[in-house]
């Protein structure tokens, strides 16, 4: 801690957060001798993980590449038990590496940021925490998540409600007891497609209201064996570096043929191979054009909903499951865990919400079409203000006392690679809006990596500010925009309201929110950056030759 002014903690670094990103922040800073100080506004460590307890919580991507590989000592000593660890697993590993890794001796909990802002008189941040105290910082590193501000339906009357609601991130941590419930449930992404199978098999009826269906991935999560373990801790940097070379950040095959090339029968084959693979390797291994052709994802479009026609015994409440309005890829692909299955249950029900609209929420249930549906329990699986929610939620103010959600909503969405933003002096995202979406614990282990590294570097050069120009910005939001507009996501993903382009939040402007140009790419360019001495975040320093072919001029698609 400095000592500038004795009335207000000083430190060289305040990060808000205390997730996968807080903690490998903390550790990596920490190595350079940079005083840290992660807060957070939870009771826990694990951000994301402390929060989320609903039912059937679990990752969407497997053990051996859901963790850091920069501790030998967590790697040998943490044993995974699942193939897709459950919510509550996560959360022990995220305290395990807390504890090994003597961390929590700078973590402060039950602290919430409510305002950061920058001074270039003293070239310090001063944050006010919610008790109205202070910390200064001379960097202020967000670690808030990308998906942890909820939205709620914005339906008439869900405040009337009589019964328990809740959305699936703020769900009790003393769990709710469903057992003779009549359940509703709102919203059929990753959470709500998670949740179904276990609601059914406590509550007495789950209604589930479904507005844009969704193309799920079904796997099972069979136990990591000792050989599997021993394997993964023997070949640890080898796997994580296969997942950080990788487009998604998966130690995934690489497709060797696109969908177009091979006829139906082949294709078929394919795809039911993979499809038995389970999970993210339908969407990441099958061909190398699914998330790039309109053809190709079509093409498993058609093979999903010949899944759930093969799954859903009911054929109308098949076709009401199946996707129609956009294809494969418009929304982030989640895994299931015998999701379709659970609608041949008697106890589960599909009102397809899409049509007919929710028109209100009484204080016994919720109203579509005219029909009250009676419920005593309502699941708001309904998502998040994703990428930028959680930064826009805390006034950030910056140069010209602006604060970023001022900025952003004036301007648009510019960051530079998701790391900085212009105007907000030695302020540094771990995961930030405009980073690619991904297996998240391998961008954010790189980009603390990467931090660590740019602060030396500043500290040892006497550059006193780290802050992208505008330059760099522009370059970045034209890269996103071009690599965004070259997949089917952005289309598909606008027709579907996906969070990754600002759909699912009403009146949010709809652009790219993530870099979809490769996971590898991404770290190619960050490496430009340092490579050149922090170009793009230095004034006058320009960008890095390497990020503009010479006399070419990045063009937004
Ligand atoms: O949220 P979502 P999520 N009436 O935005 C519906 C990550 N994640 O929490 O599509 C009716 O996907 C909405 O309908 P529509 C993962 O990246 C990871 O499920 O807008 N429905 C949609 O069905 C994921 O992609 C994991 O028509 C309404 C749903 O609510 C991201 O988080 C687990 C409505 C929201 O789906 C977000 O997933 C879980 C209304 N008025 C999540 N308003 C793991 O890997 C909203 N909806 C562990």
């Amino acid at each position: 801690m400095h000592t500038t002014d004795p009335r207000v903690e000083t430190y060289d670094v305040v990060v808000i957060g205390a997730g996968y990103s807080g903690l490998a922040m903390l550790h990596h800073l920490r190595e350079i001798g940079l005083s840290t100080l992660v807060v957070d506004a939870a009771d826990g460590v694990g951000g994301t993980w402390w929060a989320n307890r609903y039912p059937g919580v679990r990752t969407d991507s497997e053990y051996d590449s859901y963790a850091f590989s920069f501790s030998t000592a967590v790697r040998e000593e943490w044993v995974w038990t699942e193939r897709y660890p459950r919510g509550e697993e996560i959360r022990a590993y995220l305290e395990f590496v807390a504890d090994r890794l003597d961390l929590r001796r700078d973590i402060r909990l039950s602290t919430r940021v409510e305002r950061a802002e920058h001074s270039d008189s003293t070239n310090l941040w001063t944050l006010t925490l919610a008790d109205g105290s202070r910390l200064r910082s001379t960097y202020l590193v967000s670690a808030t998540g990308l998906l942890s501000r909820p939205v709620l339906p914005a339906v008439p009357g869900l405040e009337t409600f009589a019964g328990p609601a809740h959305h699936s991130a703020r769900w009790p941590h003393e769990g709710v007891d469903l057992t003779d419930k009549r359940v509703g449930m709102i919203g059929v992404g990753a959470s709500g497609i998670q949740m179904l199978p276990e609601l059914a098999a406590q509550a007495a009826h789950v209604t589930v209201f479904q507005r844009t269906p969704n193309y799920v991935v079904e796997s099972t999560s069979p136990p990591v064996t000792p050989e599997e373990l021993a394997s993964l801790r023997e070949n640890y940097d080898a796997v994580f570096e296969r997942a950080a070379r990788h487009p998604f950040g998966v130690p995934m095959d690489f497709p060797a043929h696109s969908a177009l090339e091979v006829d139906d029968d082949e294709r078929r084959q394919v795809f039911e191979s993979k499809w038995q693979a389970g999970g993210f390797h339908f969407a990441m291994e099958c061909f190398t054009d699914l998330m790039t052709s309109p053809e190709a994802s079509a093409y498993a479009s058609e093979f999903i909903r010949g899944k759930i026609r093969e799954v859903v015994a009911d054929p109308r409440t098949a076709e009401a499951l199946c996707p129609t309005t956009y294809t494969f890829m418009g929304k982030r692909p989640p895994t299931g865990h015998g999701y379709y299955d659970a609608f041949n249950r008697e106890n589960v029900e599909l009102v397809d919400v899409l049509a007919s609209p929710i028109t209100e929420v009484t204080p016994r249930g919720v109203v579509v079409d005219g029909v009250e549906h009676e419920l005593d329990v309502l699941v708001l699986a309904t998502g998040f203000d994703a990428m930028t929610g959680a930064l826009t939620a805390i006034d950030v103010v910056g140069r010209e006392g602006i604060t970023l959600r001022e900025r952003w909503e004036r301007d648009g969405l510019l960051t530079y690679l998701g790391i900085g933003v212009h105007g907000f002096p030695n302020f540094f995202m771990s995961v930030g809006p405009q980073t690619p979406l991904s297996n998240l614990p391998v961008p954010v282990q790189r980009g603390a990596q990467w931090l660590q590294r740019a602060l030396s570097f500043a500290r040892e050069n006497g550059v006193d500010q780290l802050e992208p120009t505008r330059e760099a910005e522009d370059w970045w939001r034209a890269e996103t925009e071009r690599a965004g507009h070259a997949t089917v996501m952005y289309a598909e993903g606008r027709k579907a309201g996906a969070w990754f382009v600002g759909g699912n939040v009403p009146g949010k402007r709809e652009e790219m929110a993530v870099y979809l140009g490769g996971g590898h790419v991404y770290q190619d360019l960050c490496a430009e950056v340092e490579a050149e001495a922090y170009a793009g975040l230095r004034p006058d320093a320009g960008l890095p030759s390497a990020h503009v072919p010479a006399g070419e001029t990045p063009q937004v698609a």
